[in-house]
C-alpha cells in the first residue's frame, strides 16, 4: 500500500475539479492510484443472494422491492437455512470469494437478525466472507452480528444528501449515516456506496463521493451501481448516464478512497466489455458475479471469465489456487 495520507477533508469543489479533468488525465491518475495501491490485475468477486424479497416498508424510488412500487414482483418469505447454504456452496463453486445476503427490510426485528446470523454461521463454515444487507440496524443489533462473525454490512448513502429526497421519503440521510456508525463502531467492515444515473448532476455525484470518503474511516468496499431501471419505478423514465460520465465517477471515487475496494456493481448487463474495461482502467476492482443480483439479472459468470480472461484480471480465487499450486506464501491476496 502506498504511504499516500488517506484524506478525509475533501471539499465540494475539489471533487467536481476532478471530475472536471480531461478524460486521459483523469483516468490515468486513478490508474496511477490504484496500481500503487493494489494489485492492477486482480478483481475481487461476490455472489449476492436476495434471502428475503420485496414487500418492503420504503419507497425507495429506484427498487422492484418496495410495496410502494407496482412492479409486478412476488413477494417471498425469509429463506430457509438450507437454500441459502446450497446457493452460498453453488457460488464458491463457481469462484466466488464473498456471499453478500440482501433482505428488503426497512430494518430487521430481532427474531430475523436471529436466523440471519445462523446463515452468517453456516456460510463462513463453507469458507467464505459473509456480507449482509439488511437495511437499518441498531448498535445491539451491529454488535450481534459482528459477535456473529459477520465480515462486510452493505448500506449504501444511494446518492447526494441533496438529490436525497428526490429519490427517497420513508428514512433520511442522516439515518444511513447513522447505521453506517453502528456497523463502523461494532468492528464490521463498511461496504457503502451509491447509484448513479437517477437524474442527479456532476455536483451530486462529488457531493455523494465526498460523503463517503469524509467518513471518519473509508467504506472496505464502495460499490458504484448503474440505475438498473425498473417498470413500475418511478425512477423507470430516469435519463440514462453517459458511460464516460460513469467511469469518471468510478475513477474519482479511485482518486479519493485509494486503499478501498471499489465495486462496479449492478447496471452491467447495459454495459459494453468495453465499459467495463475503463471502469477496471480507472479503478473498479470489484465485481458482483453470478447471472442474478436481488432480483434482477447479471451477466451470466461464463461471459464474465471469458471478459476477465480477456483482459488478463485473475480473480482472487484463481491466484490463491496458483499460490497453493506453487507452494509458496502469497502476498497479493488481500482481504476486504
Ligand atoms: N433493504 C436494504 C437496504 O435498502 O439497505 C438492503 C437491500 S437494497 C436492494 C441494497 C441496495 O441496492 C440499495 O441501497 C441500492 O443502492 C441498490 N439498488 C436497489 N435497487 C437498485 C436498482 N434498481 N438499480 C441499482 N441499484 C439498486
Ligand atoms: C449494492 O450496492 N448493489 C447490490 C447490493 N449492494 C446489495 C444490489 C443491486 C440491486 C439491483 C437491483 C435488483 O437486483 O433488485
Ligand atoms: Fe426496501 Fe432496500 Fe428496496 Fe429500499 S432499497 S425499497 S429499503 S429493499
Amino acid at each position: 500500500m502506498t504511504d499516500t495520507i488517506l484524506r478525509h477533508d475533501w471539499g465540494l469543489d475539489e471533487i467536481e475539479a476532478l471530475l472536471d479533468l480531461p478524460f486521459n488525465d483523469l483516468v490515468f491518475r486513478a490508474q496511477s492510484i490504484h496500481r500503487a495501491n493494489f494489485d492492477p490485475n486482480q478483481v475481487q468477486m461476490s455472489s449476492l443472494l436476495s434471502i428475503k424479497t420485496g414487500a418492503c416498508a420504503e419507497d425507495c424510488g429506484y427498487c422492484s422491492q418496495s410495496a410502494k412500487n407496482t412492479t409486478g414482483l412476488e413477494a417471498e418469505k425469509l429463506m430457509p437455512l438450507e437454500e441459502v447454504v446450497e446457493a452460498a456452496g453453488a457460488a464458491k463453486e463457481k469462484g466466488a470469494s464473498r456471499f453478500c445476503m440482501g433482505a428488503a427490510w426497512r430494518n430487521p426485528t430481532d427474531k430475523n437478525l436471529q436466523r440471519v446470523i445462523e446463515m452468517v454461521e453456516a456460510v463462513h463454515g463453507l469458507g467464505m466472507e459473509t456480507c449482509l444487507t439488511l437495511g437499518m440496524l441498531t448498535q445491539s443489533q451491529a454488535e450481534r452480528l459482528r459477535n456473529a462473525g459477520l465480515d462486510y454490512y452493505n448500506h449504501n448513502l444511494d446518492t447526494s444528501p441533496e438529490f436525497y429526497g428526490n429519490v427517497i421519503t420513508t428514512r433520511t440521510f442522516d439515518d444511513r449515516l447513522e447505521t453506517l456508525a453502528h456497523v463502523r463502531d461494532a468492528g464490521i467492515s463498511v461496504c457503502s456506496g451509491g447509484i448513479l444515473g437517477m437524474g442527479e448532476s456532476r455536483r451530486d455525484r462529488a457531493s455523494m463521493l465526498r460523503e463517503l470518503s469524509n467518513l471518519p474511516r473509508h467504506p472496505e468496499s464502495v460499490p458504484i451501481n448503474m440505475l438498473v431501471k425498473i417498470e413500475g419505478t418511478p425512477l423507470f423514465d430516469a435519463e440514462a448516464i453517459d458511460p464516460l460520465e460513469f467511469v469518471r465517477t468510478i475513477a474519482v471515487t479511485r482518486m479519493l478512497m485509494l486503499n478501498s475496494y471499489v465495486r462496479l456493481s449492478a447496471g452491467r448487463t447495459e454495459m459494453s466489455d468495453e465499459m467495463q474495461a475503463l471502469c477496471f482502467l480507472a479503478g473498479a476492482n470489484s465485481i458482483f458475479y453470478g447471472e442474478r443480483l436481488l432480483t434482477t439479472d447479471n451477466p451470466e459468470a461464463d461471459r464474465d471469465k471469458s471478459l476477465l480472461d480477456r483482459l488478463g484480471i485473475k480473480t482472487e480465487q484463481v491466484i490463491e489456487t496458483e499460490v497453493k499450486a506453487a507452494k509458496v506464501p502469497c502476498n497479493k491476496v488481500q482481504a476486504g
